[in-house]
């Protein structure tokens, strides 16, 4: 501990977010590490990073070597593509698994609100509800909104549970892409299935061709994109309300000092609506100034932050690498947090700086945490017992608050009919504006930049410089999760944040109004991009399917199984996709081929790889000529 506390660290190094930089050097000086401190000591295994390694028996685990990966195999005979290719396969299972219980839970809350056994939350946007019915094929004209939602439910529940056939959702994916996956046989039948089937494939001694196993990680993954997740960014909408863009803030600054500050981190968006209830109950209000304090401060951190932000406007005060920092601040009263990406490290740093730290949901209990369950039947009981602890802990504040004063304001809640509105110019109508801005060169293509930070490489750094080289580009760009706040943070959500854009794409965005980088929300949310592709083809001029079109996606700082997943589901629709931080296969494998290079010439989009963001960006910029040239709209 001694040599640790010794060890000094330039924290500028770590992340170019000013206030983690300001909490970095706090927490360090109250002697508190965090994950990147514990990332700078630990450095990542050479054989595991390159996913050379193998433990799925008890024979080994068994070690390949990556600088000649051909040259031993494990001791049941697997090569590096079998071993590479089923360590890729189960972090597909494990992403897409995270998104489809996410969205199968959002739609048992569904489920028991229609049939009237929730009454906290209500349908509140019935446009969407009867829009995505129609979408797949539901009749809405004459019918009651229960009627709708009760056959939707039933039809939705197919993404998890179906055994043969298609999952529902392909119904909205241009003919000429699912023809593509019906010849490659990477149809979802339903994410249950295929999650089992993928858990059984990469067992030891099963599927042991490395192109067999990416083909069941496409149809695993495509069950996540056109199922799971888009499931629960559908039924978030319609229970909660379809985001319309807002003015937002973001950055630790929100925290307020002389109000009891409650954090919800985490990604379902359930136990954040319930809180915002509790938080305005005039009866914990007048509880909180009886304690002392000016009010209630609800702020959000990573996904179901980002969410709420788009949603409603609710401050979001950082994203996944913030999470611990942001406790050293001294001033959270409460953090709640529900499932995925929460770091365990969060429990130790709760303790030092006495913040109240929750866990809500049965499938994730940390030591060291308080458990209280949210029930959506009773959503009530466990939030306004956290407001109640969190004015527990104002009242004795342990020690120092010291909070940076940085606050981001920017645009916020591009849902995928918000754009089509803004740049078609009616809410259910076309996207020809913007597929007329392509042909014609103004905007030069469309990047989707998304996912996690991690801290393995300079926090938000990559997101942001990627962001800006390829607006200066002229490519218009959207983003979900935690990409999303860092560039909210570095001022792009703005709209005057078009001066930093290319000709053409200032000049749409002085159009419309709009910034050059559009915020749809959290990482579940991505299912919006597939749409927006889809709707892109389906409105003409772009080619038939989404491998034809000039879009490109990345996730420069990644870490996540989700974001894995999420690539992939990218790859199978047809999309180019680059990663940053590191790749979990070795150049020139017959594996990292296939998924570089083979997949493409399959129709489908193809995997990239990059560090450097301005690599990175040009990747993605020659792709996206490179679409163009094919569709002839060159120049
Ligand atoms: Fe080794 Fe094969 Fe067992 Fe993997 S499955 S640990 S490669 S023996
Ligand atoms: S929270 S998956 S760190 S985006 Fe969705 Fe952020 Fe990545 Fe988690």
């Amino acid at each position: 501990a001694e040599e640790k506390k010794a060890k000094q660290y330039n924290f500028r190094d770590f992340s170019m977010c000013e206030a983690t930089v300001q909490m970095l050097e706090k927490a360090a000086a109250d002697g508190v590490e965090t994950a990147f401190q514990r990332a700078a000591e630990m450095k990542p295994c050479p054989i595991g990073a390159d996913s050379a390694c193998c433990k799925h028996c008890f024979m080994g685990p068994c070690r390949l070597n990556p600088k000649d990966p051909y040259a031993k195999v494990g001791v049941c005979g697997a090569t590096i593509d079998t071993i590479a290719a089923r360590n890729f396969a189960r972090m597909v299972a494990s992403g897409c698994a995270a998104h489809t219980d996410h969205g199968m839970s959002m739609l048992d809350v569904f489920r028991e609100v229609v049939n009237g056994r929730i009454a906290d939350y209500k349908i509140k946007d019935e446009e969407k509800l009867r829009t995505v019915a129609e979408s797949i094929g539901i009749e809405t004209a004459g019918r009651e909104v229960k009627e709708i939602a009760l056959d939707l439910y039933h039809e939705l529940e197919r993404t998890y549970t179906q055994v043969e056939g298609e999952i529902p959702f392909v119904k909205r994916v241009p003919p000429k892409t699912v023809e593509t996956w019906r010849k490659l046989g990477i149809v979802p039948r339903g994410s249950m299935r295929e999650i089992m089937e993928i858990m059984h494939r990469t067992h030891i001694g099963v599927d042991q061709h490395y192109e067999n196993i990416v083909k069941q990680c496409s149809r695993t993954a495509l069950a996540d994109g056109w199922g799971g997740s888009m499931v629960a960014t559908e039924i978030s909408d319609i229970l909660f309300g379809t985001p319309k863009p807002l003015v937002g803030g973001v950055n630790m600054g929100f925290l307020k000092e002389d109000h009891v500050n409650v954090i919800v981190h985490g990604h379902e968006p359930n136990l954040f609506e319930s809180m915002i209830d509790s938080v305005n109950d005039p009866a914990l209000v007048e509880k909180a100034k009886e304690a002392g304090a000016a009010g209630i401060n609800l702020v959000g951190m990573c996904c179901s932050g980002a969410e709420v932000l788009s949603r409603h406007g609710v401050p979001h005060v950082g994203n996944f690498m913030s999470t611990e920092v942001v406790i050293a601040t001294g001033a959270v009263d409460a953090m709640a947090v529900d499932v995925q990406c929460i770091k365990q490290g969060l429990s130790t740093m709760a303790k030092c700086y006495g913040t109240k730290f929750f866990t809500t949901n049965p499938r994730a209990k940390i030591e060291g945490a308080e458990h209280i369950e949210f029930h959506e039947h009773t959503p009530r009981s466990c939030t306004d017992k956290v407001v109640q602890l969190a004015i527990e802990r104002y009242k004795n504040r342990p020690g120092r608050v010291v909070i940076p004063q940085r606050r981001d304001m920017g645009i916020h809640g591009f849902s995928h009919e918000y754009i089509s509105y803004m740049l078609g110019g009616t809410f259910r109508g076309s996207y020809v504006p913007l597929n007329e801005n392509i042909i014609n060169g103004r905007i030069r293509g469309l990047a989707g930049v998304v996912g996690c930070t991690n801290p393995r490489v300079r926090h938000d750094y990559v997101h942001v410089e990627v962001v800006k080289e390829l607006i200066r580009n002229n490519v218009l760009v959207v983003q979900t999760g935690c990409s999303q706040i860092a560039l909210a943070k570095a001022g792009l959500m703005k709209p005057d944040a078009a001066v930093l854009a290319g000709d053409g794409l200032a000049e749409v965005c002085e159009t419309v109004g709009m910034p050059p980088v559009l915020g749809l929300g959290s990482c579940v949310d991505n299912s919006r991009i597939l749409i927006a592709c889809a709707e892109m083809v389906r409105t003409g001029g772009l080619g038939e399917s989404i491998a034809d079109l000039p879009v490109a996606g990345a996730a420069p700082e990644w870490m996540s199984e989700k974001a894995i997943s999420i690539g992939h589901y990218f790859v199978a629709s047809g999309l180019y996709t680059v990663f940053g931080v590191g790749f979990p296969a070795i150049k020139g494998t017959k594996f990292h081929k296939l998924l570089f290079e083979g997949l493409e010439e399959l129709g489908c989009g193809k995997w990239g790889f990059a560090e450097d963001p301005i690599e990175m960006a040009h990747l993605m910029i020659s792709h996206i000529d490179k679409k163009r040239e094919a569709l002839g709209i060159m120049g």
